[in-house]
């Protein structure tokens, strides 16, 4: 069924999905968690290896790989560089006991599309280059985009960032194969990347329950997430009297429901408290301290501003109400950016050319592509999640659906290069 813009000539190279998946299943065990899913947090062992892994399975294809300072992988083709940059990935960390394909899949398809390129002796009018982008989770060291920020020159404040412990992104980086006192050397100049694109699950129920095997994302949401801190007093759980506590527990609770309000009352479309540590965490004692971090996204920049301004409210408002001290810190923000729309339109027509329907639709998850947007444009393809599932071991997209995914990926490198 599928078109073919030139029917006299040979048919349009396609990927090779056997091997696609296989390295997809390899990569997945980089990390396997006994308890579930995939933990390969950024900055950390697991995410080093898997890059180290993939560096050794792209040089025995014959691509050139390196690494930089930030963490962040590269393969190239290893002839002169023709034009611009095509930059083509994803991330290769997770969250804890996330999925095997979120961020795995863009960049296993990225280096699946040079693999054709190299083999084919396919001559495009600029260099495409596949990355594996380092930590855009956050999970570990909590400053998420960190490898697509240090490539836009967006990381001066980068080595602040912590893990939860205190412990900074400069240990992770000298000890997992990054350079802190070279970070500034990540940046891109201006003008050297053509493009962007990223190839990624959706991660949410859109195109599964529509039916339809491709995505073209119109759109990301922006993120603000805020850090928040509450000190009651640790007191005995026994003999101190109903009316005399400062519980910071009790606090925190009301503290989550006032978040998730800020999304029911529609002030921005998503609120979510995701972390959330309490002290001393011990049955018979009143506790003491809590640690919450509150989210909150939207597409729109106002209304997003005014979901984080409404996360301060609930914390002020908390703080009033209970006695216990609420502080709030905004520790990370990214704001919402639209795809090109010649990128949007190549990938729809890369899909049409293989007979595979598509939707525009925005994309609520965060993606390296939001950042990079500040330095080229950027395309982004999606493909479903079974059961809109994400962030959990239950993450899977069927395997044909992978392999289309990808093969929407190279088309759409074909068709920029013969635009
Ligand atoms: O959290 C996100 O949206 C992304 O998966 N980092
Ligand atoms: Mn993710
Ligand atoms: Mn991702
Ligand atoms: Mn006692």
């Amino acid at each position: 069924t599928e078109r073919d813009p030139s029917p006299a000539g040979p048919p349009a190279p396609r990927v090779d999905g056997v091997r696609l998946l296989q390295i997809l299943d390899r990569l997945g065990e980089i990390g396997a968690d006994p308890g579930g899913g995939v933990t390969r947090l950024g900055l950390g062992p697991l995410e080093q290896q898997a890059r180290n892994w993939l560096a050794g399975v792209g040089h025995a294809a014959g691509l050139v790989p390196s690494t930089d300072p930030a963490g962040n992988l590269f393969l190239r083709l290893p002839r002169p560089a023709r034009g611009p940059v095509l930059l083509i990935g994803s991330h290769a960390d997770t969250v804890v006991q996330g999925g095997r394909l979120d961020g795995a899949y863009g960049v296993v398809a990225a280096i699946e599309v040079l693999r054709v390129l190299h083999a084919t002796g396919t001559r495009l009018p600029f260099d495409p280059v596949a990355v594996a982008f380092s930590n855009e989770e956050g999970a570990l060291v909590q400053l998420p985009f960190f490898g697509s920020r240090a490539v836009c020159g967006q990381l001066a404040d980068g080595l602040s960032a912590t893990d939860r412990s205190g412990r900074g992104a400069r240990e992770y980086l000298a000890e997992y194969g990054g350079d802190p006192d070279r970070l500034a050397e990540a940046a891109w100049p201006a003008g050297s990347i053509a493009a962007y694109l990223e190839l990624h699950i959706e991660q949410g129920p859109v195109l599964e329950r529509a039916g339809i095997p491709i995505g073209v994302v119109e759109g990301i949401v922006g993120r603000v997430i805020v850090d928040i801190e509450v000190t009651g007093q640790a007191q005995h759980a026994g003999t101190t009297p109903m009316d005399a506590r400062r519980d910071a527990l009790v606090a925190a609770a009301e503290l989550v429901l006032g978040v998730r309000r800020i999304a029911a009352d529609k002030i921005c479309t998503t609120a979510t408290v995701g972390f959330l540590r309490t002290g001393p965490n011990v049955t018979n004692t009143v506790p003491g301290t809590a640690r919450l971090t509150a989210e909150v996204r939207d597409i729109d920049p106002a209304r997003l501003a005014a979901g984080e301004a409404a996360v301060r409210e609930v914390c002020a408002e908390v703080e009033r109400r209970t006695g216990c001290s609420v502080r709030c810190v905004r520790s990370s923000g990214s704001a919402p950016v639209a795809t090109d729309p010649v990128l949007r339109r190549a990938i729809a027509e890369a899909a049409d050319a293989l007979g595979l329907a598509q939707l525009s639709l925005p994309s609520g998850a965060g993606h390296d592509a939001q950042i990079v947007a500040s330095l080229a444009p950027i395309g982004m393809i999606f493909v479903p999640s079974s059961d809109g599932i994400s962030h959990a071991p239950a993450e899977d997209t069927p395997p044909e659906a992978l392999v289309r995914g990808a093969d929407v990926l190279l088309r759409t490198v074909l068709r920029l290069g013969a635009a």
